[in-house]
């Protein structure tokens, strides 16, 4: 009788909070095209945040349309600096950098191997794809009748361009640079949108771009990557998603299974929609695009929204969040057997999951929902089975550090 009285009180909660926070839907012409923002428990989501308006998301690909007009209000704009002067107003070493900064400018490859760049303000020149693309997905402008509707509206984009105007130069440069200006500027969220091929052994990895990470993560920054799309099942071979303290995102098809081109591994924190994304393109078009890619972009605005509400929180907590609020996909439990011994899978769905932005928001929140989950108490240190996508053991790998989080 009295279990019974209590579960009446807690369903009757459980409609009352989710009452309070409907989804919220907008007027933007293509909003019905952006599924991702359901299956992501996004609209949710923004019922309770759609964004700090001091929060900026910087975007490191390969620049930004600064003129889409679904982007006009969501670009950082840096108030220290004087436009088209030919002074650095604000002596932070880069003139004239008012909307973001362009690392690489026009060069080829062979100029990149002898380091030659052609640094500017201008993020918009060459063809800014993926870099356009996220910003939308993240802060795209919201109930203005067009386009789409960004995740965290309130907030803005800081875009770094990191790749050649040249597309016959298409590796990402001075990332450290881009990473180290990104904290100068204050962002919170840093969106790394691009995966080195894991397949390509030539200077995968980068101690500088570590150490920069390593500095953003002791400022309470997020630090987002891809997972990088070659199909690959592996553990700590992609970069920047396998540097320490970043979350690594996986995508997911409309079937909510892992897209077969989305590498995966111990190191993936979350999974996110990937598939047929909608969103800004250049010269202020709209279109869809798929990749893991798109799926980090999605993390990286539902992150901006858990730093709008928590402010104060370390990263850490914010990622346990994320990752114990996730959904597993259905095709992933044969990966569960990567988790060590002694976990439960069904009471703790804490790997490869699917996020779920508004549970991530509410759960440990006892004003927004009655709902909990167990405080994050240990690091794993035990060694993974790597399995193949079949669910075959392949080999057992030891690792630690923040992508092995679980709950106790
Ligand atoms: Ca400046
Ligand atoms: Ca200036
Ligand atoms: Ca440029
Ligand atoms: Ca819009």
């Amino acid at each position: 009788m009295f279990v019974c009285v209590l579960l009446c009180v807690f369903v009757i909660f459980s409609v009352f909070a989710q009452a309070q926070f409907a989804p919220l839907q907008t007027n933007d012409s293509l909003a019905s095209q952006q599924y991702a923002l359901d299956r992501l428990n996004i609209r949710r989501a923004m019922s309770v945040t759609t964004g700090s308006l001091n929060i900026v998301i910087a975007v490191i690909s390969d620049g930004c349309d600064l003129r889409h007009a679904d982007l006009q209000g969501a670009i950082f704009v840096n108030r220290g600096e004087i436009p088209n002067n030919g002074i650095d107003d604000d002596s932070n070493g880069y003139i004239d950098d008012v909307t973001g900064w362009d690392f690489v400018g026009n060069t080829t490859a062979r100029e990149a191997g002898l380091g030659i760049y052609r640094e500017d303000a201008d993020v918009s020149s060459g063809t800014p794809l993926n870099g356009t693309h996220c910003a939308g997905i993240i802060a795209a402008r919201s109930n203005n009748r067009i386009g789409i509707t960004g995740i965290a509206q309130g907030c803005t984009i800081l875009p770094i361009k990191v790749f050649s105007d040249n597309p016959d130069n298409a590796n990402a440069q001075r990332v450290a640079d881009a990473l180290q200006y990104a904290i100068s500027m204050g962002a919170q969220v840093i969106y790394c949108a691009f995966a080195r091929n894991p397949l390509n052994v030539v200077a995968t990895f980068s101690s500088a771009e570590q150490a920069w990470i390593a500095e953003a993560q002791k400022r309470g920054i997020i630090v987002i990557a891809p997972m990088g799309d070659q199909g690959i099942v592996a553990e700590s071979v992609v970069y920047p998603a396998s540097y320490n303290g970043v979350i690594a995102v996986g995508a997911t098809d409309q079937n909510n299974s892992r897209m077969v081109r989305s590498n995966m591994g111990a190191q993936t924190t979350v999974f996110a929609s990937g598939d047929n994304i909608m969103s800004t393109l250049p010269n202020g078009r709209y279109g869809t695009l798929s990749g893991t890619v798109q799926a980090g972009a999605h993390i990286a605005g539902i992150m901006a929204l858990l730093r709008s509400v928590y402010p104060n929180t370390p990263v850490p907590q914010l990622v346990q969040r994320l990752r114990s609020t996730s959904i597993i996909p259905p095709d992933v439990p044969s990966l569960l057997r990567t988790l060590p011994a002694g976990s439960n899978t069904t009471r703790d769905p804490l790997m490869y999951g699917i996020a779920d932005a508004f549970s991530a928001i509410i759960v440990n929140n006892a004003t927004l929902s009655s709902r909990t989950v167990p405080a994050l108490v240990a690091m794993e240190t035990t060694p993974y089975l790597l399995c193949a996508p079949n669910g075959t053991i392949v080999s057992q790998i030891s690792g630690s550090g923040d992508h092995t989080l679980r709950l106790r």
